[in-house]
Formats: structure tokens, sequence, C-alpha cells
């Protein structure tokens, strides 16, 4: 059983990601509504009766002081019934309360441009979308980041919040070797989760963020890291910070569509 939540939170930064959640929603009851209505026999006939769409709203004032705590409910209940969680969230601190329900024994893969436990001598030290991993209630999963273009961290700095990261120069020299490594990570991990914030990706595939950094990892690049993490016992995953209002010819939202269905269709066929 999968379980997809939509969770289309967007303050602290990137306002307008809320709207991508929203529409990746949207794609996911058309893939199940296409299957539905499918009359022979397809690949998608795991997906039948086997996918459950819950989406939140951040509308009122209520709504929104509530949003961490809800959504570490919402993420509990999914994760403790053994099902797969998807969640589709608007920035990436919309990220936050599902990982913090994994615990520390939990491996998060997560590609994303940014090491988001930025502290500039200009920003906040309150929560925010660029500092986000420094502000777990609970215990922290181990991260490992994938795809990062950061110029400003220190090694220290970075070793304080990951256990290893591989920037995207390493990907792109090494990547069979980064592959290998990650395949053998997620093997030996008790349980995993894949966190995309969709700025890891290249801005020629993914022109759809609010803060595009050039020599992302391509599509297919991407698509060979997730594979290889794959292997492991995958929890879940979370896709964030797709703002449409940025894209360029649905070329973000094709590719994230096509990969929502893939994701789908993986987490069912393991049974
Ligand atoms: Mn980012």
């Amino acid at each position: 059983m999968t379980t997809v939540v939509v969770f289309p939170f967007d303050l602290f930064g990137s306002a307008g990601t809320s709207a991508g959640a929203k529409l990746l929603g949207d794609a996911v009851r058309e893939i199940l509504d296409d299957t539905e209505r499918e009359t022979r026999p397809c690949r998608a006939d795991v997906l039948r009766g086997n996918v459950k769409v819950k989406e939140l709203a951040f509308d009122t004032m209520p709504q929104v002081a509530d949003w961490r705590k809800c959504g570490r409910q919402v993420a509990k209940q999914v994760l403790k019934a053994g099902e797969f969680l998807l969640w589709l969230g608007g920035n990436h601190l919309s990220a936050l309360p599902a990982l913090e329900e994994l615990g520390s024994e939990t491996l998060v893969v997560q590609f994303d441009a940014h090491l988001d436990v930025y502290a500039f001598h200009d920003t906040t030290t309150e929560l925010s979308h660029g500092n986000f991993l420094k502000h777990f209630d609970a215990p922290r999963p181990r991260l490992v980041n994938v795809g990062h273009r950061d110029l400003f961290l220190t090694e220290k700095e970075i070793g304080e919040t990951f256990d290893v990261v591989y920037p995207a120069w390493r990907v792109a020299s090494d990547g069979v070797r980064v592959a290998d490594e990650l395949r053998e990570k997620a093997r030996s991990a008790k349980r995993v989760w894949i966190d995309l914030d969709c700025d890891a990706l290249d801005p020629s595939a993914m022109p759809a963020v609010a803060e595009p950094l050039p020599f992302g990892l391509s599509s297919s690049v991407f698509l060979a890291l997730l594979e290889a993490v794959w292997v492991g016992n995958v929890a879940g995953m979370s896709i964030t910070e797709f703002d449409p209002g940025r894209d360029e010819r649905e070329a973000g939202l094709n590719l994230l569509g096509w990969l929502v269905e893939y994701v789908l269709l993986k987490a069912s066929e393991r049974g």
C-alpha cells in the first residue's frame, strides 16, 4: 500500500511551490483515474486499490500554525502502518515533519543543490528552508547529500550534519563509484528515505525552481543514482521545491509527472 501525502506548505522560502505540490497531487489522481479506466492488462494494474491520496491544506491560520505537528502525525501514521509514503511537498522545509518521524536509524539520501545548514552573516537563525536541517525536534536521521554545488561551507561545518556528501563535481567525474557507494549504504541501512529537492537537477532539465544552480545532475544520472539507492529498504520519498510558475514549456512538470508514476509503480511492485 502507498499513501501519497500532498503537503502544499511554502512559508519561509520559495513561495509558489505550494502550487507545485498541488499540481503533482493532481498528476497522481490523473494516473489513478487513467488506470481505473484502462480495460487491457497493463503494468499500472498494481496501482489499483493500492494507492491512497491525502491532501492537506494551509489556507487558514490554524492550519498554518499546526503545520509541523499535523505533518508529523500524518507521516507517523503512514510509516507505522508500513505503507510506502510519497510526500509531495511545497518548499524543502515542508519535508521536515516527515524526516522528523524517521528516527536516527534511517538513512536519508538527499538530492539537493544546497546543503540546508546555512547560517550566513545576513540570514536569520530562525527556522527557514535554508537551515532546517539544524532544526530537528526529534533525533535526526543519518543524512547523505548527492549533487550539491555549494561553494561556501567548510568541510567541518558540512561534517556536523552530513555523514557524507557527494557534490555534483564528484558525481560528474566518478558517477559509477558514487552509485556503488550509495548502493552499499542503502543496502546496509535499516531503512532508507529518498529526499529530492528539485534544484538538485540541472536547470536545463528542471527550470521550475526558485534557486537554480548550474552544473546540476542530468535527469539520466539522477535516475541511475535513484536506482542504486532503491536496492535498500525504501520507506518513502519526498519531492519538494517544484515551482510551476517558473517552469518552461512544462519541462519540470513532465519530468516530475513521469518520476511520480515511476516511483508509484516501483513501490507497488515491491509488494
Ligand atoms: Mn535546494
